[in-house]
């Protein structure tokens, strides 16, 4: 492998060395950069640069320099030909760049003095920046977190994903209805830089011929169909306080050159064959805005393997650069598939080694499942992916013979482990026997890897035990494991709240937390300063004082920043139980109501604030955001009510809107039906940020409540392991809601909040239809709980400690801490260093 460097002649090394980029390292040289780019790459005077001029030229600065970083990274990882991973996810959602890329490189105070030279402040700069928001939730924010900590903790990875030119729609609320509005974002990307060059074809549709070789083997011929070209789009990811900057690759769809058909356009067929270039671009258009939820839409899947073949294609040429045998391609390359999208990875790895390279099956399928990890992120069975096995044929004609050629390889395999046992064959198939047939997407994955694992403890105990039972059995439970989820500190803590940041560092022996995490807990040594207690709590009142603002700039509603601040943001879901929540609320302002002026003096005042988005064909979730709204336009104007309880719904819930939110927060609700939210990984945030938890023995709930001790959160409601009785006996047995709630459903349809028919589906959800998500039966246990919330809060100081000793013990929840897990246990790579 040769190193750029020696791919230039000798004769002119010395004339490319002396001119090579370095990058600003002080004040001046950075408002050189700046002006630079704003008189050349903007074009603008400097005296008409406006914030957002000053944004971008700032932006060009901090990407010049990451640049020269990424580029050294990129050539030692190719020239110590070591193993890389490559994290496959359809889903990035990375935020704004331009902070943490300053944070990360360690010239963010250089750029503040610099930025302040020139007449503006650095946080105004940087609320120019549109978030680059490809992805739905929690599933996409863990890929970002991912990639921060693999860059920070100098592994050797690539992200792959699609370039949608639409990320997830900015939300509106009108009337108190979600309305969705596209959400453009490519305007200006000062971080990505286009790959002209780096670009494959895609091929779909067509037919498979199948030939004997000379050696009398049958050969197939995947042939005819059309051709779509991906493009790649390249980002850097710095590592903090590291060179080392990985690379996040992007593909976008355009026709392919053959694809614009010139035989169309001298027959004067112009606006057809511009219609095909479209048809081309719609691929990589647009995000899929479901959270957990499959809808089976061929777009979608076209989507996957556009992405998949692309990213394989280009893993598979590096690899054959090193000249190596094939048999060492998982010794170079390790693949994870973030949850199911990817799946196709494994049948199209299978086909380019089989087809293409001329392998055996049995040599190519042992390289293949060496070479993937699946995570599972979710056991609703509305969110595993299945795919009519007749829009496979028609799209992927040969995808679909290696997958019933796997399906028959593996259950001949069950068969010799459990002869004669017909339902266990039904069960574990790939390919399901129903009207329409269709391929099982996660048991797909796991036949094709060598690990799985769930993303909390309880969550990978559940999919042992429930559905995927089955493969445990026949694998071993070697091949299960767990790996928790985790967040980035760095843009959780240090970005988010810089303040406690500053804080946690003087009395942790500086900013070390940031790379070990469970450095916090020197925290506890602290506790019983009173002025580092002070400091605390001085810290989230600025906080709240922030948000505050920002409630009163955006929603004309006056909150009291030193109100209890109960939070609950994340997607709008029925199993995450806004309902709930919102019911409660309404419970609260009943019980506010019926008091007299005096008893309510003795109350606490508290904000309600809500933010997320639903699926825009979700109906129900769209109905919780309107009822939530709707108990917000009454309660807020109630001047019985006043400063005791307010109700916030937060327009566009987002990365950076989060990053404000979450240090504002003093009790945040991760309430979801016991069972059933994977993990949470908001959850983390709240915690490191100095807020304490309502939750449910759910998730990473309860991972956390072990590490923090269960004095320091409040968890109530049902167990997972009683939901299925509680179902059951919902729909067999007789089911009573108690009086507290049938008071708040009463008021609901006596039409206080609306008409009295607007949310008859929500209530009779729970009264009439089985209250699958067991609200009904968390909800007087969740009341108790939110009234001893009151209690506690009351003694501040005590509270305080709670929410002190609680950050001290969160280091387990760093994302790097979760990626050195699948390095060690799944990926088996070792972190390079660079220079
Ligand atoms: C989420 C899970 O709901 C959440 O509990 C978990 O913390 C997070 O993943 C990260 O592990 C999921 N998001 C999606 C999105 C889609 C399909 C399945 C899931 S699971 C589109």
């Amino acid at each position: 492998v040769k190193s750029v460097e020696a791919s230039i002649p000798e004769p002119q090394r010395e004339a490319w060395k002396k001119h090579q980029v370095e990058g600003f390292t002080d004040k001046d040289g950075f408002e050189k950069e700046v002006v630079r780019h704003v008189e050349t790459t903007l074009a603008r005077s400097l005296f008409n640069c406006d914030e957002g001029a000053a944004y971008s030229a700032t932006s060009l600065a901090f990407r010049d320099r990451l640049i020269t970083e990424w580029n050294r990274t990129q050539q030692r990882q190719t020239t110590a030909d070591t193993k890389r991973v490559y994290y496959l996810s359809l889903e990035f959602l990375m935020g704004r760049a331009l902070d943490n890329a300053m944070l990360n490189v360690g010239l963010k105070d250089v750029a503040r003095g610099g930025i302040d030279d020139l007449g503006f402040r650095i946080e105004d700069i940087i609320e120019q920046e549109h978030d680059a928001a490809l992805g739905n939730g929690g599933l996409g924010r863990l890929a970002a977190c991912f990639l921060d900590s693999l860059a920070s903790l100098n592994y050797p990875a690539w992200g792959y994903g699609l370039r949608y030119r639409y990320g997830i729609f900015k939300q509106e609320i009108i009337n108190g209805y979600q309305v969705e509005v596209p959400d453009y974002w490519l305007d200006f990307n000062p971080w990505e830089f286009p790959r002209h060059d780096v670009t494959v074809d895609i091929q779909f549709y067509g037919n498979v011929r199948k030939s004997q070789d000379e050696n009398g083997k049958t050969v197939a011929h995947w042939e005819g169909g059309e051709i779509v070209t991906a493009v790649a789009y390249d980002m850097p990811i710095p590592g903090y306080a590291t060179p080392s900057t990985n690379n996040l690759r992007l593909w976008s769809s355009k026709a392919s050159s053959g694809e614009f058909d010139f035989q169309k356009f001298n027959n004067g067929d112009y606006e057809s064959s511009v219609a095909d270039q479209q048809r081309a671009e719609t691929i990589s258009a647009v995000l899929y805005p479901n959270d957990n939820l499959d809808r089976g839409k061929e777009l979608r899947l076209k989507q996957q393997y556009f992405w998949v073949a692309a990213s394989l294609y280009d893993i598979v040429r590096r690899f054959k650069k090193s000249k190596r045998a094939w048999r060492e391609f998982p010794d170079q390359v390790a693949i994870q598939l973030n949850d199911t999208h990817p799946t196709l990875a494994v049948v199209e790895l299978q086909r380019i080694l089989v087809d293409i390279e001329g392998l055996e099956w049995d040599e190519a399928w042992n390289i293949v499942t060496s070479t993937f990890g699946y995570t599972n992120h979710t056991v609703l069975p509305e969110a595993l992916e299945k795919w009519p096995v007749g829009l496979m044929q028609h799209l992927l004609p040969r995808h679909l013979q290696i997958i019933y050629d796997i399906n028959l390889f593996f259950l001949q395999t069950v068969e010799k482990k459990f002869p004669n046992d017909r339902e266990m064959l039904t069960s574990v198939s790939i390919i399901e026997e129903s009207q329409p047939k269709m391929v099982r997407m996660a048991y797909l994955a796991i036949v094709g890897s060598h690990k799985v694992n769930g993303v909390a403890e309880l969550h990978s105990d559940l999919i042992q035990t429930t559905i995927f039972k089955d493969f445990v059995k026949i694998f071993g439970a070697d091949k299960f494991t767990n790996v928790t989820n985790g967040i980035t500190p760095r843009r959780w803590l240090h970005q988010a709240n810089p303040r406690l940041s500053e804080l946690i560092a003087s009395k942790t022996g500086g900013h070390e937390f940031l790379k070990d995490l469970t450095q916090l807990n020197k925290l506890e040594l602290s506790i019983d300063d009173d002025a580092f207690r002070k400091e605390w709590a001085e810290i989230k009142y600025a906080n709240k004082v922030r948000l505050t603002k920002y409630i009163k700039k955006t929603l004309d509603v006056t909150v009291n920043p030193a109100a209890l601040f109960d939070v609950q943001v994340k997607r709008i879901h029925e199993y995450k139980r806004q309902q709930l929540n919102i019911f409660g609320v309404i419970h609260r302002y009943l019980a506010l109501k019926a008091m007299s002026p005096e008893e309510r003096k003795k109350q606490l005042p508290r904000v309600s604030i809500f933010g997320g988005k639903a699926a825009p064909g979700y109906w129900m979730a769209k109905q919780i955001i309107h009822l939530i709204n709707n108990v917000g336009a009454v309660v807020n104007k109630d001047p019985d009510i006043g400063d005791l309880l307010k109700v916030i719904y937060l327009e566009d819930y987002n990365v950076s809107k989060a990053e404000m939110i979450v240090p504002a927060s003093d009790l945040s609700e991760h309430i979801s039906t016991a069972g059933t939210e994977a993990s949470g990984t908001s959850n983390m945030k709240f915690v490191l940020n100095g807020g304490l938890i309502i939750g449910t023995c759910d998730g990473a709930n309860i991972e956390i409540t072990r590490e923090i001790g269960q004095e320091n959160i409040f968890l109530f409601g049902t167990l997972s392991e009683d939901v299925e009785d509680l179902r059951h006996a919902h729909t067999y047995g007789s089911h009573t809601v108690d009086s507290d709630l049938n008071k708040v459903f009463d008021t609901i349809q006596s039409g206080t909040f609306g008409e009295p028919n607007d949310f008859g589906a929500m209530v009779a959800a729970v009264r009439d239809h089985g209250d699958f998500y067991l609200v009904s039966d968390d909800f007087q246990s969740y009341i108790d709980t939110q009234k001893m919330v009151d209690t506690e809060y009351r003694n501040q100081d005590e509270w305080v400690r709670k929410c002190i000793r609680s950050v001290a013990r969160m280091g387990f929840f760093s994302s790097d801490r979760c990626i050195n897990e699948y390095a060690e246990g799944i990926w088996n790579v070792e972190p390079l260093v660079v220079k």
